[in-house]
């Protein structure tokens, strides 16, 4: 038999060499963005915070959307059971009060903490253009890939609760102007990133199976870094210094 060089003739990676792979794409975070990282010292204008916040509202406003299309798109029971508490934490549920109020409730106390009266951050007319197609490419992408491709994309929130925190631990010292109350959702989603990256990275875990599977899994998960990435290089852009 010839000598075959493709990858998938290499060796899987270990789960937890695969995992060590995955958690290494984290060096290509939004957390490390220029923008982000002068937002987080400290050296936003309100102007800038106010174009964060209804830009990033859109990618919120979508995820609702892209989780219905992985459900929409698995044949398993037990997944749906796990995966729909993801719409319901940011549609909310119950009598949408409280924590049961949804992240883009919370999501919209942030604007208004910072300003942006909740009509004009659901009119989306503050939206970039790059912005909105980062975020529409995502739901795109969970509409026609398999589920356990959709799922593996959302693994970028492994990184996620870092970037809370440091929103939490430096916000009310640099944007004392923004009102505590608008946090909230900082603080609601770190618990909610732990659970969602543990049942995200188990089926990721198991579903990508050769080398060149794994491979694939993390050609999914840079697809999903430079959709944030570049949401942050249009908002740069739309809101310079
Ligand atoms: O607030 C965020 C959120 O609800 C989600 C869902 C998850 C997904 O399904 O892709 N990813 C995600 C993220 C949220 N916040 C981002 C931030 O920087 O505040 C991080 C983002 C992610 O890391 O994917």
């Amino acid at each position: 038999m010839n000598d075959i060089t493709r990858s998938d003739a290499q060796q899987p990676w270990s789960r937890a060499e695969f995992e060590a792979q995955l958690r290494a794409m984290g060096k290509g975070y939004h957390i490390h963005h220029p923008f982000n990282v002068r937002m987080n010292a400290g050296l936003c204008s309100p102007a800038q915070i106010r174009g964060w916040i209804a830009n990033r509202f859109y990618y919120q406003f979508i995820i609702p959307k892209k989780d219905a299309a992985i459900l929409s798109n698995c044949d398993d029971r037990e997944t749906r059971r796990l995966w729909i508490a993801r719409i319901l934490d940011h549609d909310g549920y119950g009598d949408y009060q409280g924590d049961a109020e949804g992240g883009m409730e919370a999501w919209t106390r942030l604007g208004e903490a910072a300003g942006i009266p909740r009509a004009e951050l659901w009119s989306l007319q503050h939206v970039v253009p790059a912005v909105r197609f980062a975020c529409d490419a995502y739901v795109d992408f969970a509409r026609r890939s398999p589920w356990q491709e959709a799922v593996c994309s959302s693994l970028t929130e492994m990184f996620a609760p870092q970037i809370h925190k440091d929103r939490l631990a430096g916000w009310p010292e640099h944007y004392p102007w923004v009102e505590a109350d608008g946090l909230t959702y900082f603080r609601t989603r770190i618990p909610l990133a732990q659970r969602d990256v543990e049942h995200g990275l188990s089926v990721t875990l198991d579903w990508f199976k050769t080398r060149e599977q794994q491979e694939r899994a993390l050609d999914i998960l840079k697809f999903k870094l430079d959709i944030l990435w570049a949401m942050l290089d249009a908002i740069e852009k739309a809101y310079p210094e």
